[in-house]
């Protein structure tokens, strides 16, 4: 090495005492929602399918969640795509749609002690006549209830209304209807926003007994920064339990010092009692906003390729060591020589009263550190397991490490810790480092088609991400067998973000030459689209999406358009053809080659232009806002 070591601070001497008080640790997990992240998951093939829920949740293997929030889903966009509704109307009921029931499932059935809890970001539009603070909207959230009860599945929490604030009486409104309909062990988070909620919470009893978690988004700052974890007095003397209810946003690789330091000094500095990273998973194509985000990438079901993040390592070092219902040790938890900059411990205890857990992060420390341990307070002086992960490192290898173990002699063991780890130092046994991995990365080949034909009624087909409103498999209409795609929300729902036109999106953004067809069929006076040379899509000002798109009514008029994320949409051509009235199927049909794009009604060329702003993107479908058409037999062919 060609250069001396920085002098080594004088050692520092830490007592993990299992008499000291401190709050119950709740958990540490993930979200899936808010929204669309998981979507090609449930499209990945197996093995490799299995291989990433194994990482995700199986314990001693991965990132072994202790928590999966799941969205409620609205038919609405909720960040980077849109999730189905049980109840596209007020008198539909679906519970199987989607693939939120199914993760969950699959979460369940790895680790059957994983907690569930359900957040609505948006809302179909029947909902209160646009008031999501509404009886319908508590009717709504027992119907999710029930759906889950159907798959088995039990809820442990439940929130409101994902960054829109809270309304008091609506809250109490709901724990009234939990506890009269069966509920009364659901537990209702308030209010995935800010602290606010503390404030009211702390003045009205009603609302406060409705309450059993205050929950809070990014309370240590917003991504990467995630250092400092200040809770206001109002929270932390209301005496309920707090949660960094969201946290994250941050690359699955990228946001490891995040997580590190956001577990341990949410409970130093905030006594917050769960962590939850958004999202889970980053299962979508790299156009869509947040493509990275999550513990671990899957984007590629046609490929199979995934790969697992360090941040599912870092959640790991506290995970697989740990269980809902430890407490942690208050005396036995802070920072390093009392100094933010050389790191944090936070020590838990096993629910048996004897084994324990510290989990040590030197993410801001500039040398190495000396610590010497003195365990006490019945506690376990029995060998101590080492595991750690080199967060400096890009090589996998250097995740999840098991270290030689430490006999302490008496009750005393040290530890010399690098900067820019994560140790974990623990009693228990059963930690372990998954090994499957993935195939290579690949295109989704052309030519491709689906007839939609395979399906079950209320799925989606395989690799269309919604990204408003909702597409779902139906049987026919317009006398027509088989099955068919379907957009199923008939009206503006409740937004959570920008409001778009219903569309769908498909396929390789690496696509350019091709020509793309589909039958549509309208139910309502409307309009449908094909989209070509689909990239970026706005989700939170305009909406707008970077792409072409070929729209037809029921009258008969027809454009071709090219739109973008500021939200501008030009017409390249426009003209009428012969009406397509409703509940008649046409075939529609896109060409792309290099910068001229053709259109073409039912076999009839109806427009040819020039246009070079978009080279290539992915299809897909678009309806006017609240017209339910169909689609069916969609092909891409590649061209020239
Ligand atoms: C969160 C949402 O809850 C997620 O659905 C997702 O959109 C995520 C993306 O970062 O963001 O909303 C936030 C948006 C902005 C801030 C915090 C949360 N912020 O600026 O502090």
């Amino acid at each position: 090495v060609g250069t001396a070591a920085a002098p080594a601070q004088a050692a520092t001497s830490i007592t993990i005492n299992g008499a000291s008080g401190g709050r119950a640790f709740d958990g540490v997990g993930a979200i899936s929602g808010g929204g669309g992240n998981s979507r090609l998951l449930i499209d990945y093939p197996e093995p490799e399918r299995g291989e990433i829920l194994d990482y995700l949740f199986r314990p001693g293997y991965g990132a072994a969640l202790q928590i999966l929030k799941a969205e409620i889903g609205g038919d609405t966009n909720s960040t980077s795509g849109a999730e189905p509704s049980h109840q596209h109307t007020r008198s539909d009921l679906n519970c199987d749609r989607g693939y939120e029931w199914w993760l969950m499932g699959q979460a369940k059935a790895r680790n059957p002690d994983i907690k569930l809890y359900g957040l609505a970001w948006g809302a179909p539009g029947w909902i209160g006549g646009g008031n999501f603070w509404s009886t319908d909207m508590t009717n709504y959230l027992l119907s999710w209830l029930g759906c889950a009860k159907q798959h088995g599945l039990s809820i442990d929490y439940l929130g409101g209304w994902n960054e829109r604030g809270y309304d008091v009486s609506w809250y109490q409104q709901l724990r009234g209807a939990l506890n009269s309909n069966g509920y009364g062990n659901v537990k209702i988070v308030a209010a995935d926003s800010d602290w606010a909620v503390a404030g009211d919470i702390n003045s009205n009893p009603a609302f406060a007994s409705s309450v059993g978690v205050i929950g809070t988004h990014y309370p240590c700052g917003y991504r990467s920064s995630q250092s400092n974890c200040s809770v206001p007095s109002a929270a932390t003397s209301s005496g309920k339990t707090l949660w960094a209810s969201e946290n994250g946003s941050d690359d699955y690789n990228g946001g490891a010092q995040a997580v590190a330091r956001g577990i341990n000094r949410g409970y130093i500095d905030g006594r917050m009692t769960a962590y939850l990273n958004w999202p889970v998973v980053a299962a979508i194509t790299p156009n869509l906003p947040y493509p990275t985000m999550g513990l671990a990438l899957a984007s590629q079901p046609w490929s199979g390729h995934y790969t697992i993040g360090k941040n599912a390592w870092v959640m790991a070092q506290t995970s697989q060591f740990t269980a809902p219902g430890w407490h942690y040790l208050d005396a036995s938890s802070g920072y390093i020589g009392g100094n933010r900059n050389n790191g944090s411990y936070v020590s838990l205890k096993s629910t048996n009263n004897s084994d324990y857990s510290t989990v040590i992060e030197t993410m801001d420390a500039g040398s190495a550190q000396t610590l010497n341990f003195n365990v006490t307070g019945g506690l376990s002086t029995k060998a101590v397991h080492v595991w750690s992960t080199d967060v400096t490192s890009s090589n996998p290898a250097d995740y999840l490490v098991h270290a030689t173990d430490i006999t302490p002699s008496g009750s005393g063991f040290s530890l010399t810790v690098q900067p820019g780890r994560v140790y974990t130092l623990t009693t228990t046994t059963g930690q372990g480092k998954g090994t499957a991995s993935g195939p290579a990365q690949g295109r989704l080949e052309l030519p491709y088609s689906d007839s939609f034909d395979s399906y079950a009624t209320g799925t989606e087909a395989k690799y269309l991400m919604d990204w408003q409103g909702a597409f779902e498999e139906v049987g026919c209409g317009g006398g027509r067998s088989g099955k068919c795609v379907r957009q199923m929300s008939p009206q503006k729902p409740i937004t959570w973000d920008a409001l778009s036109d219903p569309h769908a999106l498909l396929g390789d953004v690496s696509w350019s030459n091709y020509t793309v067809s589909s039958e549509v069929m309208l139910e309502q006076p409307g309009y449908t689209e094909l989209i070509g040379r689909a990239n970026a899509q706005d989700y939170s000002s305009t909406g707008g999406l970077n792409a072409y798109h070929l729209r037809v009514s029921d009258t008969g008029a027809w454009s071709i358009l090219n739109s973008n994320t500021n939200g501008n949409v030009s017409t390249l051509a426009r003209g009428t053809t012969a009406a397509l009235g409703t509940n008649r199927w046409h075939t529609l049909a896109l060409t792309f080659s290099g910068t001229t794009i053709t259109a073409v009604i039912d076999g009839a060329t109806v427009g040819s232009v020039n246009d070079r702003t978009w080279a290539g993107g992915q299809i897909g479908y678009a309806t006017s806002q609240g017209e339910t058409a169909q689609f069916d037999n969609l092909s891409i062919t590649p061209g020239s």
